[in-house]
């Protein structure tokens, strides 16, 4: 198409990066981990090029520390020349991970490389086709920057295309450290026709045109976190003089982050349970085809096979018997772990009719959940008088900063199911 032009927009390759939240991997998984970040870059030079974008835009945190690896440097130098040779333009912010005041092993980049420094904001015009494109950007010079970078944007042409390229949460984003806070409205006042962003690492549109605000996420998951799973990858940008046509996702990620969510329900047994779990499982490597997977397994609702669930061992067993079954897959399938929020299935409006000490335990809780704040003190407070505070804060993080309210369920359905089996012994 004549006229039209092609970017692609990336943010947050984190090349490097120690993967956190892992319970204990196979050898094999470790080292695909340790590559991965790695191989999504390359996976993301050969999208842009193959993709004939005329430049790629990098929107911070490309590593993931500001004492930046050897490693991680050669190899980012290393797609960049491969972008350069193919004539491809890059244009680099630094974020909070990667400030400019890190150590660089780089003194020289190769031609066709803008970095975009931290005094204030500057704009580059390059020319694409018989296209004028004004990219402005600015780095971050130390970690924690609490100033507004969006205001010092300013349009430079009216007829051409205009980019705004930034590391920053914008309209404060609770789950991100709120870095260079600014909100849509200081976007908008500096007149983009695009605003290519970092720092979430969730993809995501803030705005779809007028002016286009957008969020590429993460080139490669990182952890079993909401904001981490799912595809990753890039977004492929058209546009026609100051107009976006279009905007498509790419992944380019290695290795995926997946939450496998079953409801127990209907599930009368463990080896049921099994099946169910291995269809699961399935279904997601069809979905997900090509990629190795860290499969996070979420069993929830209430049923009967929750108390068999409850006994000692049994679902690190289950999560074995899992892992065992997609031994040696390339790609791999590799079960990060079993988080039970099953609940049995007890009656709980007959047990409030009883006059035992299971209902006396219910009425106590119901009580406790009349007032939040005694909730939470309660929650606590019972911690601390378990007499090993170590495991039970190790306990209680394991159940990712739930709410006392979760705990505390979770904490009468463990008692309560314990109590009814003693009865009907
Ligand atoms: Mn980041």
């Amino acid at each position: 198409m004549s006229g039209s032009l092609r970017f692609v927009h990336a943010a947050d390759l984190h090349l490097d990066t120690p993967f956190q939240g892992i319970a204990g991997p196979a050898p094999g998984v470790v080292q695909a981990l340790q590559e991965a970040s790695l191989q999504a870059w390359d996976n993301l030079v050969t999208l842009t090029i193959e993709s004939e974008a005329a430049f790629l835009l990098i929107a911070g945190d490309i590593y993931d520390g500001a004492d930046r690896g050897v490693r991680a440097q050669l190899r980012f130098l290393d797609g960049l020349r491969r972008l350069s040779a193919a004539g491809v333009e890059t244009f680099v912010v630094h974020g909070n991970h990667d400030p400019l005041d890190g150590w660089s092993a780089v003194k020289e980049w190769p031609g066709g490389v803008t970095v975009f420094g931290s005094d204030a904001v500057e704009s580059v015009a390059t020319r694409v086709g018989r296209q004028t494109v004004h990219v402005h950007g600015i780095s971050y010079r130390t970690r924690d920057v609490q100033d507004n970078l969006a205001k010092g944007f300013k349009r430079s042409r009216a007829k051409s295309l205009n980019i705004g390229l930034l590391h920053a949460n914008v309209g404060g984003n609770a789950e991100h450290a709120s870095y260079a806070p600014c909100s849509l409205t200081d976007l908008d006042a500096a007149g983009m026709d695009y605003w290519a962003l970092g720092h979430i690492h969730k993809q995501q549109f803030l705005r779809e045109g007028g002016p286009w605000v957008a969020y590429s996420g993460d080139t490669q998951g990182r952890s079993p976190k909401p904001s981490e799973t799912g595809p990753k990858g890039a977004l492929v940008v058209d546009a026609s003089g100051s107009t976006i046509d279009s905007v498509r996702f790419e992944p380019v990620d290695v290795v995926r982050f997946v939450t496998c969510t079953v409801d127990v329900h209907d599930v009368a047994d463990v080896p049921a349970l099994q099946s169910r779990l291995v269809e699961s499982v399935d279904e997601l490597r069809r979905a997900n085809a090509e990629r190795s997977l860290l499969v996070r397994v979420v069993l929830e609702g209430r049923g009967p096979v929750a108390s068999d669930l409850h006994r000692e061992g049994a679902v690190a067993d289950l999560c074995g018997e899992l892992r065992a079954g997609y031994e040696g897959l390339d790609p791999f399938v590799w079960v990060e772990s079993i988080k039970d929020r099953s609940r049995g299935g007890l009656d709980l409006g007959a047990l409030r009719e009883r006059d035992d000490f299971s209902a006396e335990l219910l009425s106590l809780a119901d009580g406790l959940a009349a007032d939040s704040d005694v909730m939470a003190a309660f929650v606590e407070g019972a911690g601390g008088m378990l007499g090993r505070p170590g495991q039970v804060e190790r306990a209680l993080r394991d159940l990712e900063a739930e709410a006392p309210d979760e705990v505390m369920a979770e904490a009468l359905e463990l008692a309560l199911d314990g109590l009814e089996r003693e009865a009907d012994r």
